[in-house]
This record gives C-alpha cells, structure tokens and sequence, in this order.
C-alpha cells in the first residue's frame, strides 16, 4: 500500500473516532482545558460547540464529537501569535507558508496594523485602532465604498450590532460566507415556503418513516447527526442517501457512545438504499421520483383506487401544481437517466421508500447548494414534499443541515445584503434613525467592487475570505486592492496576508474563553440549524489579557466611525458593549421572534424561534406553498455549449469537479494531512477518478496530474501536481479538496439568484503534470 493510500475503513465513527479525539487534545498543548472545555460543549452553561450548526440532544452525555473536538482544542491551544511573532517573520516570508503552518502558530493575541516600510506588521493599541478605522471609514466618498464580511460564527449580540452599525453607516454591503454556502437554500425556500430556513426541529428524527439525505457528509460535517440517523436507522426509519461519492459514515456508522459499537466490528447500517448520481444530477434524479410518483397516481386513479398524492393538501396549501405537472410530463426519461446517471429502476426503488413512507425527512448541505442550478434542484425537493404533503406535520419536513454554528443566527441578526423593506422599518423604529433599503454586495459584488476599486475598505468579522472565496487569483487581487483590510480574527490565515495599503488585524476570544465587561460576566447567543436560539458561555480564563470580544471590537469600531457623523441615533456602543442583556433588548425591539429574549433563555436549551412554514402559514405572495415549475438545466456540464463542441472535437474529455472537505479540517482550516473515511493519509493534493476514466486517459493509480479548468474568459486556471486515487466516483465526476482547488473556480461561474460558487461543478481538463515532484 502506498504512503497515501490505504483501504477504506468498513466503518465510520467507534474507537478510531475516539483515538483521534483523544490525539487532538493531547497536541492542542492544554489537554486539561481542553477536557474541561469539551464537557462543557452544548451543555447548558456551557458553550456552544463551533463544530457544525447541528442541534444539541438533551438526553446525551456527551454533546461533542470528534470533529467538534478538533474546533474545540485548535481554538485552546497555548501557542501565540503576538508581537514578538510577526517582528520574527516579514509578510513576504509569512506568504510562503502554506495554511496549514500559518494556523498551526497558535492564537493571535495582539491587535497589529502592517507597516508597509518594514513589510511587517507591528502592535498598535486598540484605541488607536479603532480611530483608525473610523477616520478612514469618514472619509470615504460613500459608506457603499465598505464592504463588512462576516463568517458564521459570530454570535447573535456581535452580528446584530455589526449589521446596525454597517447600516447607521449608510450601506447594505453585508457579503457573507452564507453567500458562498447555503444561500441557495434561503433563495428556494423563501420562494416556495415563504421562511428561508428547514422545517424541521431535532425530535422530528425521532418520528420519520424516512429520511432522504442529499448531497451531504455528516460523518466529518455534522458528526452528531449521525447519532440521529444512526437512532432512526436502528428504529427501522428507512434512510436513503444520494451522494456522489459512497461516504463510509453514511453507509455504517459506529456510535462512539456505544461500548458494542466502539470496541467491537459492530456498526449500524445507516442507508437502506444508496445511489451515486452525477454531480449536479439530483435536480434530475427527483424529477425521475415525481415522475414516477404521477403515473402511478394517474394508474391508481384509472383503477378506481384512491390517490397516492395527497390531493387535499396541495389544494389547501400549494399553488402552480398544474404548470408543475405540465412540466414534469415534458421532462423525458431519457434526459432524466442521462442527467442524474441513475437508472429508472434505481429511481423506482427510491420512489418505492418515499410512497411507503408516511413521514418524510429531506436534508441536504454543500452537494446541492453549489451548483449553477442549485435554487431549481431544492425547490424540486419542496415539489416532492409538497406533493405528499410532507411539510408542518412531526416526523417530516425540509432540512437544509447549515455549516457554521451560527450561520443561521447571522442572517436571523440582519446579516443580509438584501433586506426586507419590513426587516428595516422595524430596525429603522427601534433605532429611531431611517435606514438603507437599496441592495448591497454580496461576496460576489463584493469582491468584483474591491477588484475595480469602487469598493475601498473591507472589515471582516472571523473567516478566511481570501482562501474560501473562489477564483484564489482574483480573491487575492481584490484584497490586495484594498486600502484598507481589517481582520477580526482567533487565528493567523491568508486574509491578514493579503494587503493594500493599510492592514489590521484585531484579535477576540474564542467561544470557548471568559468574556468579562463592565457589568461582570458576558455570555452570547447563537441559533442552530432548527432555529433553536441559546445562550453560550465559555469558561476558561482568555489566552491573553489583549483579547477583546467580537462584541465589544465592533461596539467599539462603531463608536469611533459614528461619534461624529450626523445620525440621530441613540445609540449607547459602550453601554452596550458592557452589558450584552441590552443588546438583546434592542435585538427585542427590532427582529421577530425574540419577546422577552433575555428571559426565554433560562429555559433549559433555549427556545424555538418558530417557523411559519411548520405551522402550514405560508408567507410568500399569494400565501400558498409554491410548486416549482423549472425545466431541467440544458446541461450539467457547467460550460458553454461551443466550449464543449470544441473540447469534444479534440477528442478531450472533460470532466466535473468538486471541491469538498477532508476529514481533518474545518474550511480553510486544516488540522491535518489525513481523511480517513475515504482512505488518504498526508496528502491533500489528491484527485479522485474513476479508474475507467483514468485509464482511458492513460494514467494510472497516484500519477500526478494537472488539473485546468474551462471558462468562457479564456483564462488559465490550472492547479498542478495532483495525485489521482481510483475511487468509486461516476465516470466523468472528480473530486478534490478544497480550498486547494478554490483557484480553478471562476468568480463568474455562480449559481442562478444565490450567487453561490459552483464549487461542486467545475468543468476541468487534466493533463500529465509538467513538473511532479522528484520522488
Ligand atoms: N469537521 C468539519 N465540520 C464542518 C465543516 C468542516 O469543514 N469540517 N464545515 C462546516 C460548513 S461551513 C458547512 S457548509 C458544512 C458542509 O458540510 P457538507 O455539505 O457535508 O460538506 P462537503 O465536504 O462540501 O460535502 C459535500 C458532500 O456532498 C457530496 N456531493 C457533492 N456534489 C454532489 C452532487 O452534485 N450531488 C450529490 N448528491 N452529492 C454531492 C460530496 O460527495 C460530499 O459528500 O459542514 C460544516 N461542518
Ligand atoms: N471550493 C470551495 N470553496 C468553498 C466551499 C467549498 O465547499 N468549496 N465552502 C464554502 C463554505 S460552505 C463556507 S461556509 C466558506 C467558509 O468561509 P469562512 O467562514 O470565511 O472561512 P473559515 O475557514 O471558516 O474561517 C476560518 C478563520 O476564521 C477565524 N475564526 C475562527 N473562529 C473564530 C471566532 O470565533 N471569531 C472570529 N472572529 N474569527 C474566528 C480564524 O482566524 C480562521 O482562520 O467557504 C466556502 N468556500
Ligand atoms: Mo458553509
């Protein structure tokens, strides 16, 4: 066997979880904190996990996994990036550094501004900081010339306030990491449900007949869902996965809870059926499902026997079922197998799942979000709900799994470039200061904005834009276009390294550390994937006396900017900055959902925001579910036409790919070299084929290639030195990690109205690498 490739384990999760556990713990250099920390995770005064946004089951133990270990002890760790650090390393010398090494130095603990003379950047102190910020932000010709980034793990108290402060500023220029993540979901479901977010709370796993999990990793991205799968599975729920890839944890996982499961061979057999489509093939793979499911309906009917769709709810509750069903007789089988690469058989048998099932989960993450036809294929998942009425009833309903732990809670708080007019005039009330409606940037715009330079400063609270963002060139560019670029961050990353003119990096606590502020101990809210909103408290004593708050740093970045521009606003930064119960007031008075905030949290778990879809209220216009009635894409072969003729013509295939995530990392953090569910020890350069493709191609197991993406700009994008692995992928599909692959994405190839990146269907070439290295 070779160095990086080794059999795929049998099973996911049991003992091998718990070692690796363990492993991190041990090398974060603060095995005790990090002990203390992980028993505290999701409980009630504790912290909220920043592993995943997967909600807490109360019965449990322990409410950690392996994966939120690994957020847990790389946030713990003793190391320092301070002062004496960066006067060590010049810029120059830290962007030779890969991702890995400039995470792995340890915590930032000082606030440092970037000398451009001596290219390094050197310590400033806060208040200086933020005058900094705010004369350079007064200055500025119009407030649209900012854009104010955040990433998902800010909390309910700092988000709200840095929406408020971006808006009192005068701009909606919020781009996020949702827009590179789940934005795809918040668009369909808006449309069709009239609520951008699931259904679904955590118990309805516990009554679904079954559950149909798409384009989705849980055993590495929400390693706690799996106990519920595994729970349902065990409780004969049927769950049927369509992945492009076979995804070890999806197929048997072993609970690391369960002395059988952890110490023996045992495992639970968590999908009933499988099925591999293409990439971006499921919009077609559902349609052949709701096609199915219509002539069998129509069969029952000629024969006398009653309906197998239910009637009753789509004439109560949808709308546009008739163009729908227009469209889905339109669609051929022929397109349908071609698109999804799955057979009418294949189909039928998951068609057989849903029918017998009287309550129906769908979940999905990045697989289906990061398409050109992302918004198209989930609202063909609302069309397939709707049709049996598996919406606002216990046990069924739609759940989009989100990333971040609070990425929810960030739009929730008002982080959105495309507010509503009513989500504003209550703000507007709250705040007694009219507000922007117009439109803002999302990252898209956003970074476009700062490419041209019509955008000139970028403030960014947590994240790594520069790695997450696609087109690595370009991204670059952008930030390096800035005058200036301010990161609010825990650890060093690429965004501190990408810089204009002036650069500051501003260091907070992590969720894990004590937040004191004038009136005592703070804790801070956050919102799961269920819209179940709690507090969060860390309890270990902050690595070093420098850190601020996220909360506190943007009350205070807003003071500095606002003191003297003329708004009427009352606000009070410091007050509130030293007492976040009055954050929460104000979060009262200007969002729905949050009467008595502060005193809902002392219910044990916190509480439900609600959701207007589950209660079958529809608030889209007119106010009823909608049926989706889209054609299936002309192609899922993200190109143009033309491009395509021509590639084909030369006798070159071409191929999808998508960027995904290792075992061992969190986004653009990587913690490691291995994923271990998929069989590959120190490599992330690694491209999976099919070994049919590969050998047609004349390449063989781990030769190394380069790999070109396909754009209609004519541009090269060429990643190099890639390692194939032979992996049970459909012909013409790859797959590789990302943000190693982020270069190949073109800026310009987005999803239809999320603006999302297709990281998931990129067209590419491989070649032969030019230069492998010399083994
Ligand atoms: N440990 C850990 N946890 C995380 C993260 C992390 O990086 N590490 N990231 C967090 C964030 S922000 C997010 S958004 C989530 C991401 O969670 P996931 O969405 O699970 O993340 P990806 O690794 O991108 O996995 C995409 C999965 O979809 C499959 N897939 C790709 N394209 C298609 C397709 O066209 N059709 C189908 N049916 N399947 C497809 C892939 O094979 C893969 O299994 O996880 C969150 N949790
Ligand atoms: N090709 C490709 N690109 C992708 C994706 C993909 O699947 N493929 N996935 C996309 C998705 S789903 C997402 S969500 C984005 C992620 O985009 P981001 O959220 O921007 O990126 P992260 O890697 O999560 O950010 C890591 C950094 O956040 C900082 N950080 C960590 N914890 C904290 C904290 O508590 N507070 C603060 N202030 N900072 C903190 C650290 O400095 C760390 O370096 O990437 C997207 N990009
Ligand atoms: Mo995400």
């Amino acid at each position: 066997m070779s160095e990086h490739f080794s059999k795929k384990p049998k099973k996911a999760g049991g003992l091998s979880s718990l070692t690796s556990t363990l492993k991190h713990i041990i090398q974060s250099q603060q095995p005790q904190t990090n002990v203390k920390n992980l028993l505290k995770a999701n409980k009630d005064k504790g912290f909220d996990c920043p592993g995943c946004a997967w909600g807490d089951q109360k019965e449990e133990l322990l409410q950690f996994c392996e994966n939120g270990a690994k957020a847990i002890a790389w946030e713990s760790t003793s190391k320092k990036v301070d002062a004496a650090f960066f006067a060590q390393h010049s810029v120059r010398q830290l962007q030779k550094q890969s991702d890995y090494w400039l995470e792995y130095q340890g915590r930032l603990t000082e606030p440092m501004k970037y000398n451009t003379q001596t290219d390094h950047y050197e310590p400033i102190d806060w208040q200086e900081a933020y005058q900094l910020i705010g004369n350079k932000l007064k200055s500025l010709t119009s407030p649209h010339e900012a854009e104010f980034y955040t990433s998902g793990r800010a909390s309910n108290e700092a988000s709200f306030l840095y929406q408020l402060f971006g808006r009192l500023y005068g701009t909606n220029n919020f781009p996020d990491c949702s827009n590179m993540c789940h934005e795809a979901s918040g668009v369909a479901l808006n449309e069709s449900i009239g609520i951008g977010k699931g259904t679904v709370i955590l118990d309805d796993f516990n009554h679904a007949d079954a559950i149909f999990v798409f384009g989705q990793n849980p055993g590495t991205n929400h390693p706690r869902m799996m106990n519920a799968l595994r729970k349902a599975a065990r409780g004969g729920c049927k769950i049927v996965s369509f992945n492009n890839l076979k995804e070890v944890a999806l197929e048997r996982f072993a609970s690391p809870q369960d002395p059988i499961e952890l110490l023996t061979t045992k495992a639970t057999t968590i999908s009933h059926a499988y099925f591999t489509p293409k990439l971006g093939g499921d919009m077609a793979a559902i349609r052949g499902m709701v096609k199915i499911i219509l002539s069998r309906n129509e069969e029952q009917i000629i024969n006398g026997k009653p309906a197998i769709i239910d009637n009753g709810f789509i004439k109560q509750h949808c709308q546009k079922f008739d163009q729908y069903q227009q469209v889905v007789n339109d669609t051929s089988w022929q397109k349908i197998e071609q698109q999804s690469g799955l057979s009418f058989e294949q189909l039928s048998q998951a068609t057989d799942v849903f029918l017998n099932a009287d309550k129906v989960i769908c979940t999905w993450a990045m697989g289906i979000t990061q398409h050109k036809h992302s918004v198209a294929t989930i609202q063909e998942i609302v069309n397939l709900q709707l049709l049996s009425g598996n919406i606002g009833k216990k046990g069924a309903g739609l759940c989009p799994v989100r990333g971040h732990s609070n990425v929810q809670g960030n739009r929730t708080m008002g982080i959105n470039e495309k507010p509503t007019a009513a989500f504003i005039d209550k703000l507007s009330l709250a705040v007694d200061t009219k507000l922007p409606k117009e439109k803002g940037h999302n990252v898209y715009y956003a970074l476009n904005a700062l490419l041209d330079k019509t955008s000139k400063v970028l403030i960014c609270l947590g994240g790594n834009i520069a790695q997450a963002a696609p087109d690595t060139e370009q991204t670059h560019q952008a930030l390096k276009s800035t005058e200036l670029n301010v990161q609010i961050s825990t650890k060093l990353n690429r965004s501190h390294l990408c810089i204009g003119q002036d650069a500051l990096i501003l260091p907070c606590l992590g969720r894990t550390e004590i937040d004191n502020q004038d009136t005592g101990e703070q804790f801070i809210t956050v919102e799961d994937t269920f819209s179940m909103v709690h507090a969060s408290q860390g309890s270990v004593v902050p690595l070093a006396k420098s850190l601020r708050s996220e909360t506190a740093i943007v009350a205070d970045i807003a003071d500095a900017t606002l003191a003297n521009i003329n708004t009427n606003s009352a606000i009070n930064w410091q007050e509130l900055k030293g007492n976040y119960d009055l954050i929460r007031d104000l979060i009262e008075q200007s969002i729905p959902g949050f009467t008595n905030f502060n005193q809902q949290l002392e219910q044990p778990g916190g509480f439900h925001l609600g959701n207007s879809a589950a209660q079958l209220k529809w608030c889209n216009l007119p106010e009823k579910a909608l049926f989706s009635a889209h054609d299936l894409p002309t192609s899922i072969i993200n190109i143009s036409e033309d491009k395509l003729n021509d590639l084909q013509n030369k006798n070159q295939p071409i191929y999808t790919l998508q960027s995904l995530r290792s075992h061992d990392q969190y986004n653009t953090t990587i913690y490691g070299m291995n994923d271990r569910y998929r069989g590959i020890s120190n490599a992330r350069n690694v491209l999976f084929i099919n070994k049919k493709d590969a050998l047609k191609q004349g390449f063989k197991n781990e030769d190394y290639v380069d790999i070109t993406s396909i754009w209609s700009d004519n541009k090269n994008r060429t990643v190099n030195n890639f390692i194939l692995c032979f992996y049970d992928i459909p012909r013409s599909n790859l797959a590789a990690y990302y943000p190693e692959t982020n270069p190949l994405v073109p800026l310009d190839s987005y999803g239809d109205r999320s603006y999302t990146p297709t990281s998931k269907s990129v067209a590419v070439i491989i070649n032969k690498a030019k230069n492998p290295p010399l083994i």
